[in-house]
């Protein structure tokens, strides 16, 4: 049996170019609490993004749910957002005790449809969460552009989006909507091991969110009610050290990416969700969509014929959140038609920067034999 090949492998810089950050904590004793690589890793992450503010975090999630904590909406107030996403988006709204409402998503990218957004305003909405899937943006102005006009706030989940840039104007991921929330964790394309952190502008928040991720201290003083979601030194290490190299990681991803594309494009019943035409991708996942009236054997088929061959392919996002046990009662997945089709023709195959030639190339002939058994 050839070697398993997983949907995903982490990047790593150089062992002893992380292990020299690594010294200088041995030297300082500073191991957490916003120290000097703490302090660095924002800073540099703030020029990347261009933005005001960016915050470290434990993990995206636990962001996520700051992001929205920091708004201090109404408890059950209604925020609108994607089921097409993984769990994390509509756990961190339900966890806020806020009220997920589900909207459909464009067919060619799975992001929220725009066009569908004002339909689920209602007295209690005060907020919307869209989802960057994949890292393909998503219509940010029009989004925008409706929060504006009915007073709402809107959370990004960039969880998938770093490095995602307009071709337009050059603006990253992280200056749409009031806060935009990226994930650092190990399968993304920049990571601290674990981590992730929230991207703004508004000096308000500022304050606040330090105090949400440092038990609600301000000024020495518990000003509110705030958790533990400090990033530690060795992890801001690491994202230091990633910095450096995302460039290189992405120039990799997009090396894989294209191989995959070569040898998958033509084959009927397969189709490719590519990145957008007028962004910047950083290539994230590589997502296919499997027709079985066209290919002959279902998403789920494909995915079993490449375990088979010791290849691990995901379902990125299947079911939708919306179908999950907690969701299901208040929530209706036939009002989410083209979500639904997606979550069921998915497959995201393996992306990483150091997958070989080789290793493509026996994942799309796996691919494509799975269509003719
Ligand atoms: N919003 C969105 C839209 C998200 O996609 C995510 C996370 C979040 C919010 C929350 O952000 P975080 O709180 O996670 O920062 C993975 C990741 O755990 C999760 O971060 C990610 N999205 C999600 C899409 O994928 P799993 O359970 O499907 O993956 P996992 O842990 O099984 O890893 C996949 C494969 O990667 C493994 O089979 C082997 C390889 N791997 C994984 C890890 C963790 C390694 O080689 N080394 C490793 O350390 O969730």
């Amino acid at each position: 049996m050839n070697e398993p090949i997983y949907v995903t492998k982490p990047a790593m810089p150089p062992l002893d170019e992380y292990m020299a950050e690594l010294s200088g904590i041995w030297d300082s004793r500073i191991l957490t609490n916003t120290g000097p690589k703490h302090q660095a890793l924002e800073a540099a992450l703030c020029k990347f993004f261009g933005v005001p503010y960016f915050y470290l975090f434990t993990n995206g999630h636990l962001a996520l749910e700051a992001a929205l904590q920091v708004l201090n909406l109404p408890r059950g107030s209604e925020v609108i957002t994607t089921p097409f996403t993984f769990v994390s988006t509509s756990a961190a709204i339900a966890r806020m005790g806020l009220t997920p409402v589900f909207c459909d998503v464009k067919d060619g990218d799975g992001t929220m449809n725009p066009a569908l957004i004002e339909s689920l305003i209602t007295p209690r909405t005060r907020a919307i969460m869209p989802v960057h899937v994949y890292g393909n943006l998503c219509d940010t102005d029009e989004i925008d552009g409706i929060a504006a006009r009915h007073g709402l706030k809107v959370v990004y989940d960039a969880a998938h989006a770093f490095s995602v840039t307009r071709k337009a104007d050059g603006k990253s991921a992280g200056v749409f909507g009031d806060i935009s929330m990226f994930s650092f964790h190990a399968t993304k394309v920049f990571h601290t091991f674990e981590g992730g952190g929230l991207a703004f502008s508004n000096p308000e928040f500022a304050a606040k969110l330090a105090g949400l991720r440092n038990f609600g201290f301000a000024d020495g003083e518990v000003a509110g009610l705030g958790g533990n979601g400090k990033m530690s030194e060795a992890h801001a290490a690491m994202g230091l050290c990633n910095l450096r190299h995302v460039g290189n990681y992405i120039a990799e991803r997009r090396r894989v990416f294209e191989l995959y594309t070569e040898r998958l494009s033509d084959c009927p019943g397969i189709k490719i969700i590519a990145p957008d035409a007028d962004i910047n991708s950083n290539y994230s996942y590589f997502p296919i969509r499997v027709d079985a009236g066209r290919f002959g054997k279902t998403r789920d088929e494909v995915c079993e014929a490449l375990a088979g061959e010791n290849i691990y392919a995901r379902k990125y996002f299947y079911p939708l959140t919306s179908a999950m046990p907690i969701y299901r009662e208040q929530s209706d997945i036939s009002a989410t038609p083209v979500a639904a089709k997606l979550a069921d023709e998915v497959l995201t195959l393996p992306l990483y920067p150091d997958l070989d030639k080789a290793d493509a190339d026996r994942i799309c002939e796996a691919v494509l034999r799975s269509g003719k058994r």
